[in-house]
């Protein structure tokens, strides 16, 4: 299960950091409560900030970092089951996981919809509005056009369903980077049975982390949590060559 904080590294900033976060650089604009931002009736009211922070997410501006790559690695060696991921950045995927192994639970900007009749826009009209300050609307209708990212009430994907099978037959449940304040993703943390091994980590202790005792917690930076993680199981090199080697590929003219 992975959060905004896997990302963070990557130059993204996450919602509920103090001073860092989204959330609070929210402080400045005219919205009344910062969740607001991602509801579908303030946003339909007023979708400026909502495409202020959307522009920020350009997906070509970040890429994968070491927490990525090392969640790749776990794909590589045979060993990941499933990656639920809240984060809507697309980095999971631009790690190389392949699509059959991720749960994109908030949805992605990789594709966006008309709120007025449904119709989907293609990316490309999308991020050329948003990035030059346009709000997107439908060519069909003139409806405002939202990204396929889950506002607050709306249906998670299908996709999220898999829970009812992946996570009753886990063997180990790595937690990494998320306050787990949002429902009903930070729930999936109690949904492996009570004899499985989970690894919390993150920058401080949350509040609905109910502990077990099998648990792990370990607080702080997570690049240097995964770091030395990956240095007990002796997978330093492997990472590095392999960090190494999708740095070169993203950084090819035509990649
Ligand atoms: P959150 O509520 O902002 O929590 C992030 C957590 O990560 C916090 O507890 C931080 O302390 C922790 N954290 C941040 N950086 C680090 C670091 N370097 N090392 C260790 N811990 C760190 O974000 P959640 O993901 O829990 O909340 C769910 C929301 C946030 C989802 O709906 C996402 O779509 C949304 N979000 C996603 C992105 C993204 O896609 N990168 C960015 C911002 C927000
Ligand atoms: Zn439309």
């Amino acid at each position: 299960m992975a959060g905004a904080g896997i990302s963070t590294a990557s130059g993204i900033p996450d919602f509920r950091s103090p001073e860092s976060g989204f959330y609070s650089s929210l402080q400045r604009c005219d919205v009344p409560y910062p969740e607001a931002v991602f509801e579908l009736s303030f946003f339909l009211d007023n979708p400026r900030p909502f495409f202020t922070w959307a522009k920020s997410m350009y997906p070509g501006n970040f890429r994968p970092n070491v927490i990525h790559y090392f969640l790749r690695l776990l794909h590589d060696r045979g060993l990941l089951q499933r990656l639920y991921t809240q984060n809507i950045d697309g980095l999971e995927r631009a790690s190389g996981i392949p699509g059959s192994k991720l749960v994109e639970a908030h949805g992605s900007f990789a594709s966006a919809t008309c709120t007025g009749c449904g119709k989907a826009s293609t990316e490309q009209d999308f991020w050329a509005a948003v990035m030059a300050d346009r709000v997107p609307r439908c060519a069909a209708c003139s409806g405002l056009v939202k990204p396929d990212v889950v506002f607050f009430g709306e249906a998670l994907p299908q996709r999220f369903f898999l829970h009812l099978v992946d996570f009753p037959t886990a063997e180990l449940l790595l937690v990494l980077g998320t306050s787990l304040k949002v429902e009903p993703f930070a729930s999936l943390s109690e949904a492996v049975r009570s004899s499985v091994p989970r690894v919390f980590m993150n920058r401080e202790a949350v509040d609905s982390w109910r502990p077990r005792s099998r648990d792990v917690v370990q607080l702080g930076d997570l690049v240097d949590s995964v770091e030395r993680l990956v240095e007990l199981l002796g997978w330093t090199e492997e990472l590095r060559d392999l960090v190494q080697r999708e740095t070169e590929k993203l950084s090819r003219p035509d990649s």
